[in-house]
């Protein structure tokens, strides 16, 4: 965030794979975090995944999947690694609800310990057995991002197409990404799914298979920023790809009108997010919700981050007649500076007051640049 200026989140809440993509390589360079909904998106695929990874490393943002999980844990987890999406592959970032109780969380992160565990392990032998492709190591990245912005299907970057015939029982020809998927699968005993199949048709790149790994640093802990100051392309590269980690977001309160969120309820999802620092990065909510002890011995301090939806800007040029405060289908709307600086909020999110703009990637800047005013305003206030 401080290397890009930007406590922004892109919610990209679009129906193609192609519309995805343009939006998230024209605002990249805006953002901090890039929302999706992949169940909206009509043809998303691996490729997809892989192309928005690429995107991500190149232009030094994360990836959101909004997927809202909200069920008992076993299902959350098949829901998470398997399926046709696999989020857990590709996106570092995703949320839930814990209103079916507290399970949900800890499922959640036992899943993705061991996807994050398969997917470092069989790069680490992919590396020493010297098949990694590019022949880099830890922290790089393999195939270089399509240049061409409409090429994203480039072959260097995704798998083929999907082969015709079906793959048959002959697995001598896995890579070792594609046996520590196949056993993960099966552990969790999730059904192959034509992903898979066609991905290990591409076994070559071996990329598809785990994507993540190669669009994802060995690495579980961000890099140390080498350069301070705005972001460059130097200081972006000096940041790598994104580590090999995830993390989840705990949905506590809601931005839409009359919704079900009590306080007491929020408290519980604090409650849980306190008893899993390690993978609970924060909340979806309209305030901070941080506990800050003064003095030593208070107990832990809070550190989770707060993301917010329901934020809009009036449109350019028409500011003095007050700001868009929601739509016909009970969503409610905030400016970044309320969010941000008088109730505490983090990273501010933003769909079609963007998705919409004629020019989405000035109208991101425009949101940035608001957003980001209003982060070192309350920073510099010392407020937490
Ligand atoms: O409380 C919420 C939580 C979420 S994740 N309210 C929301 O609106 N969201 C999501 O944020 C919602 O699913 C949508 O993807 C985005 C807001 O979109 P916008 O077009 O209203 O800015």
């Amino acid at each position: 965030m401080s290397l890009k200026r930007s406590n922004l989140c892109l919610s990209a809440d679009v129906t193609t794979s192609s519309a995805l993509l343009r939006l998230a390589d024209a605002c990249g360079p805006h953002i901090a975090v890039l929302k999706t909904h992949a169940d909206i998106v009509g043809d998303f695929t691996a490729r997809t995944a892989a192309a928005l990874q690429a995107l991500a490393a190149r232009h030094g943002f994360l990836v959101f999947e909004d997927r809202k999980f909200g069920d008992i844990g076993h299902t959350v987890q098949m829901q998470y690694t398997g399926g046709p999406l696999r989020i857990a592959d590709w996106a570092p970032i995703t949320n839930a609800h814990i209103f079916p109780g507290p399970a949900v969380v800890a499922s959640l992160e036992a899943a993705a310990a061991q996807v994050v565990s398969a997917a470092v392990c069989s790069r680490r032998t992919e590396i020493t057995g010297g098949d990694d492709g590019a022949g880099r190591g830890d922290g790089g990245s393999d195939a270089e991002p399509a240049s061409d912005p409409t090429g994203f299907f480039d072959a260097a970057v995704v798998p083929p197409p999907a082969a015709e015939e079906e793959y048959g029982e002959e697995h001598e020809h896995e890579d070792a990404a594609t046996r520590a998927r196949r056993a993960h699968l099966a552990a969790h005993q999730i059904a192959e799914s034509p992903l898979d199949r066609s991905a290990r048709k591409a076994s070559v790149v071996s990329i598809a298979t785990t994507i993540s790994a190669t669009r994802e640093s060995l690495s579980t802990s961000p890099s140390a920023l080498a350069a301070a100051g705005p972001a460059s392309p130097e200081s972006l590269a000096a940041l790598g790809p994104p580590p090999m980690a995830r993390g989840l977001l705990l949905l506590a309160q809601m931005s839409s009108a009359d919704n079900a969120f009590t306080p007491a309820y929020t408290a519980l999802c604090v409650a849980a997010a306190r008893k899993h620092r390690g993978f609970v990065m924060g909340y979806v909510a309209q305030e901070g919700l941080n506990e800050v002890h003064e003095g030593e011995g208070e107990g832990e301090n809070d550190n989770f981050i707060t993301m917010t939806p329901g934020v809009a800007l009036p449109p350019r040029g028409q500011e003095e007649h007050g700001g868009v405060t929601g739509d016909a289908q009970g969503q409610r709307y905030n400016t970044p500076w309320r969010v941000v600086v008088e109730r505490g909020c983090d990273v501010v999110i933003v769909g079609r007051g963007i998705v919409n703009a004629e020019d989405p990637a000035e109208e991101a800047q425009r949101y940035r640049e608001e957003a980001w005013t209003a982060y070192l305003a309350r920073v510099r206030a010392h407020r937490p």
